[in-house]
Order: C-alpha cells, then structure tokens, then sequence
C-alpha cells in the first residue's frame, strides 16, 4: 500500500438509497476521467454523464464533479461521482476503477488525513470533523459544528489579545512616574485583568462542558432492594425500562437504557438491590451488579431515607469504593420523612442528596450533580479543542491572572504573571503540533471521509 496511491471509496452510508457518492483522490483521478467518462470535466462543475466500463459498456449514468488540485477536499485532484443509489451499481463502478493501477480502497478517515497533511484543515478541524460524524446528540453535533467553524479558536485568540492588552497597559504603567496616571492606569489594568479572567471561565466551562458530549458515559445505580433504584431509572428514561414493585428483590439481572442527559449521552445501569442471600439467581444478580459498577463511569447509590445509611451500607460502599470511587451518595423517599426530622436522617457524608422521585423533589440538584460527577470520570478522547490538555491550560492562565496582586510595587511581578498566563493560553491555540495526529484520530472516521 502506498502513500500516493489513487484512493476510492463510498461516500455515502452503503446499502440501498436514492443515490450514492463514489469519492476518489489522488494522482490517477485525469486518468480514471479519461477512460471511464472519456471527456474533459471542468473543474467544480456538475457533468451528467455514462459511466463506461473498458468494454465501453454503460455501467450507469452519473453526475461527475472534478475537483483540481489544490482546491479540493484533500488538496489533490479529486472526482467525485453521484451514481444510482444501489448497492450493486456502486460496487460496479468502484471495482472498474479498483482495476486500475495505482488506484486502491481508502482506509477509513484517510481522505481527511491527506487534507491534514496537504494543509487544508487543521488537526482540530480534522478531529472535529470527526466529532460531527460521530455525534450521539444534537448538543454534540453543533459543539462539533462550533469547534469546526473556528469559532472557540477565535475566542481564545481573543484571550490572547486581551491579556497582550494587559501585558501593554503594565509595560507603560512602569514608564511612567507621574501619580495621576499612575492611579488612572490602575483601574485601566483592573479592569483588563477581570476581563481576561472572565474570558478565560466563560471558555473552560464551556469546554468542560461539552467534553462530556462526546463520550457516552455509563452510570450504575446501586445500593439494597426496595431502595428506589428502578423508579429513578423509569423517572430520568421518562420511560418503563425495569419493573417497580414494593417487593425487596425486585430487579435481578441489571437493565440498561442508553440517555439523552442534557445533551450527554448516557447508558444508564439498573441492578439488583445488594443484600445476603441464599437464592442463587439473586447472588449472580448481586455479582453483576458489582461488576458492571466497577466499568462505570459513576455510581448512584441509593438508600432508603426512612432508614437512614446502615452498616449494610457502608459495608457495601466500602467494597465499590475501592475499585470505583466516584460515588454520588443519594437517600432517597424523603416524602416520607417529616420535614423537622430531615436533618436527623442518618446519613454517609453530611452532602449525601436528598431525594423524592415520588414528589420530584431536588431532581434538578441530582441532574446538576451527575453531570459534575461525570466531569470527574472523563477521558482524554474529546477532540480538538476539548481535549483536556487545553482545558488544563486554559486553568493554568487563569491562575497565573488570579494570583496578580495589583499595586504599583508589585507591577513587574504582574507582567511576569501575564507573560506566563499568554504561554499557556498559545499553547492551546498551537496545539496542532502535538501528537495526536500519530496515534490514530484518523481512525475513528468512517470509509470515505
Ligand atoms: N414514597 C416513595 N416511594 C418510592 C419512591 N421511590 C420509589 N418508591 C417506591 O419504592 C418501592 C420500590 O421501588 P423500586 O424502584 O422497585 O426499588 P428498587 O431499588 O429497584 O428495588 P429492587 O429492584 O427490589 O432492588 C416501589 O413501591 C416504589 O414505588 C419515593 O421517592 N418515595
Ligand atoms: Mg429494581
């Protein structure tokens, strides 16, 4: 296989439609147009045309787009053929061009990665782009979409220009003696260094918050029968996924639903309620359920409010906490505690969460906790701009322009603060030289992107 090979590949998803796209890249693309088509296409325009076979038989009629090199996609000639939509004619037409010498198959993602190294889209484009290919939800196709446009490059540019504004305004401060401009310069820096601050936070949250977009994180509830665990699985699925009983013992395999939580893809895990038992179906129930809570991202444990945490508990919490710590402690049914005895329940940690999925109560604190949680529990595979290397450093400007303690004695030490926060913050918009590139992003696309 070699790096300058022709590549060709289905465009479209495979499998029967009105149409199909058959993509091709690379040196070959004037010669494949030459044999098969047998007429000069203008470049970027929409020719109807017969596809012809070498026997000069008529494999289908099709739109043909040429583009030339380099204003295409990947940067080389480009065809691009909008055939009918069957999955036998597309597999026609690729195979006559596959006869060729020098043409192959593309590797999925590969025409993307020719773009990168041809320079025309960035490693954050080219990440993004694969964000949007892969988006489980809306919410995560336009993160995508914004990070594609260049639309959060250019608030961090912004950033940039504010702290250099900064970094000025002190420079001239030190030249200068004269008190009234002194004091006057002051409250100019001031209100330049809140600005940068307030940049800086309104960009991290964003990008801690749609990092969770792009994973689908799993939650497991757990914790001893009867405690609610299946009501709140039905209440967040606004869905029947697992049976509700006032009998312990209910739920005994564990049940999944995959989530739209706010925009973040959720499998949320159902599990047996954990208690001694003789009943062998029960006892594999409670396995799995210790199982599928160490694969999780989270876990949402449950306790009955009317009884308050037990050494049950707290023998069960010790067990996940060793392989899964990331535990929001949740007592549940507080409808039936009085009011005057809620602060007397007995409890895990003095921040455990009390709920009601009976009356709704504090349902939005639990949404707004798991989300914090699952923040705790991400991975390093968010794309371009979200990944956490620039979030990391993003918080590392702030806290350089955070520790800033604006006087005149301590100006010097302010622009070294604010040379510092600039690094960091060049360090994200640079970071098209790290690499990622070599571990295989490009994989993650699909056949003929
Ligand atoms: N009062 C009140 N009852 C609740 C609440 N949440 C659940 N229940 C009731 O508690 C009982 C047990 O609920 P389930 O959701 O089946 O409990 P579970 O933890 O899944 O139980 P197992 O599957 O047996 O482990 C049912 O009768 C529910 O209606 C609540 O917030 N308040
Ligand atoms: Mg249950």
């Amino acid at each position: 296989m070699k790096e300058k090979d022709t590549i060709v590949s289905i465009a479209t998803p495979m499998g029967t439609g009105a149409l199909s796209i058959i993509r091709c890249s690379g040196d070959e693309v004037s010669k494949i147009i030459d044999i098969f088509l047998k007429k000069k296409l203008s470049p970027r325009h929409a020719h109807y045309i017969n596809f012809k076979n070498k026997d000069n038989i008529v494999v289908d009629d099709i739109i043909a787009i040429f583009y030339d090199s380099p204003k295409s996609y990947t940067g080389e000639n480009m065809l691009e053929i909008i055939c009918h939509g069957g999955p036998v004619i597309y597999q026609l037409i690729i195979d006559e061009i596959l006869k060729l010498e020098d043409c192959r198959l593309a590797k999925a993602g590969e025409f993307s990665e020719r773009a990168f190294l041809n320079n025309k889209i960035s490693i954050t484009q080219a990440e993004s782009i694969s964000a949007l290919i892969n988006a489980k939800t809306k919410e995560a196709a336009i993160a995508a979409r914004e990070s594609m446009s260049g639309k959060i490059t250019q608030d961090i540019q912004k950033i940039d220009s504010s702290i250099l504004n900064a970094r000025v305004q002190v420079e001239a401060l030190l030249d200068f003696s004269e008190e009234d401009i002194e004091t006057e310069g002051l409250v100019k820096i001031g209100n330049q260094l809140k600005k940068c601050k307030d940049e800086i936070l309104g960009i991290t949250d964003k990008l801690e918050k749609n990092r969770l977009l792009f994973e689908t994180s799993k939650i497991t509830v757990l914790g001893k029968p009867n405690t609610g665990k299946s009501s709140l699985i039905n209440y967040l699925a606004d869905d029947d996924v697992s049976i509700v009983n006032n009998e312990a013992g209910t739920t005994r395999d564990v049940v999944s639903k995959l989530l739209n939580f706010s925009g973040v893809p959720v499998t949320i895990y159902d599990t047996a309620g954990i208690r001694e038992t003789s009943d062998c179906i029960e006892k594999e129930g409670k396995e799995k359920a210790f199982k599928q809570a160490h694969s999780s991202d989270m876990i949402l444990y449950l306790y009955d409010a009317q009884i308050g945490i037990d050494k049950d508990d707290l023998e069960i919490l010790d067990t996940l906490k060793i392989t899964n710590p990331n535990i929001l402690v949740i007592a549940n049914k507080i409808d039936q505690v009085e009011k005057k005895n809620l602060e007397n329940i007995c409890r895990y940690q003095s921040n455990d969460l009390l709920i009601s999925i009976l009356d709704e109560r504090n349902i939005i604190e639990l949404k707004e906790s798991i989300i914090s949680y699952l923040k705790k529990s991400i991975k390093n595979s968010s794309p371009g701009l979200y990944n956490i290397e620039n979030v990391k450093h993003l918080n590392r400007a702030f806290k350089e322009i955070n520790q800033i303690n604006l006087s005149l004695g301590e100006l010097e030490i302010t622009a070294e603060y604010l040379k510092k926060a600039q690094k960091y913050i060049s360090m994200v918009l640079d970071n098209d030289n790290d690499d990622r590139v070599l571990s295989g992003i490009f994989s993650n696309f699909c056949i003929g992107k």
